[in-house]
């Protein structure tokens, strides 16, 4: 379970809850042990089992060797179940509770943040966007706009919404706040698989100092595939914008974090 969480990795999720946390109202440090490091043992239970060989099959992971080459299947699928079961125990924890939060108001948001939590994991989020995805795998069909989409809404903003969600709840946002950070939370995640896929296509040209990338000539449909390099940045254009007219109606000081963690995804390099 260390091996894996400390491996390093962008810890995107954490900064989003925390910020988010911020923007409704309330201090980071309500959501920084038990919601920002929930998301993201979540997030890398996630991978762990992506990784493995009846998933992806892939050797490596944040640079290391992944968990199941390092201990074996069987520990990699109980260590991510592990990881689950202690973000649900993180996220409930009455221990961890800042000395300043509400103490009328607190425990019920935190039941509705560990509802949002569980949501996005089953089957109305990450596993159901494993599962169409694994369905696709292997297809000779080309995966239509939609069923990528769907994919990925599913796999990776299901979570980058939860994480931004359940830092507004703990922050003391209201339903208007909440639901308009679930917009921003939505385009962004998007907007992430978006970048992600433009970025394999110009990494791999840079790299193989050709034109075409590996990505537009291997099987797995990407956006860039689907609608061209162009279209595909303008795409991930208007999900930022989309993003950033969400925050408009916040605190310009306090909205600033979110604000930068949505160009930090639009134009990052890794
Ligand atoms: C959660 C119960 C449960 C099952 C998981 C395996 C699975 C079902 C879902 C796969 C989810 C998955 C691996 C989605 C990919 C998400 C994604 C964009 C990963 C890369 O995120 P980064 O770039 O990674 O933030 P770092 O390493 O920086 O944290």
């Amino acid at each position: 379970m260390r091996y894996a969480l400390l491996a390093g990795g962008k810890r995107v999720r954490p900064a989003l809850c925390l910020a988010a946390c911020g923007v409704a109202g309330g201090r980071e440090a309500w959501a920084m042990p038990p919601a920002a490091a929930a998301v993201e043992m979540v997030h890398t239970m996630s991978l762990v089992h992506d990784d493995l060989p009846c998933m992806d099959d892939d050797d490596l992971r944040r640079g290391k060797p992944t968990c199941h080459v390092v201990f074996g299947e069987p520990i990699a699928v109980l260590a991510g179940d592990a990881l689950l079961s202690l973000a649900f125990r993180h996220m409930a924890s009455v221990d961890s509770y800042p000395p300043d939060v509400d103490p009328e108001k607190h425990p019920a948001r935190v039941v509705r943040a560990i509802g949002e939590l569980a949501r996005c994991i089953g089957s109305e989020g990450l596993v159901a966007g494993q599962v169409v995805d694994l369905e696709m795998t292997g297809s000779t069909e080309a995966v239509p706009l939609e069923r990528l989409e769907y994919i990925h809404l599913h796999k990776t903003a299901a979570l980058l919404e939860a994480s931004v969600v359940i830092g507004a709840i703990i922050g003391g946002g209201s339903d208007e706040q909440i639901e308009r950070l679930r917009k921003y939370a939505r385009s962004i995640g998007l907007l992430f698989q978006v970048v992600d896929d433009i970025l394999d296509v110009t990494k791999s040209s840079e790299e193989l100092g050709k034109t075409a990338g590996k990505d537009l000539a291997s099987d797995k449909t990407t956006y860039p595939k689907l609608l061209g390099l162009d279209k595909s940045r303008e795409f991930a254009e208007k999900l930022l914008c989309d993003a950033k007219e969400q925050l408009e109606v916040f605190d310009k000081e306090k909205a600033a974090p979110l604000l930068h963690l949505a160009n930090y995804i639009a134009y990052r390099q890794n």
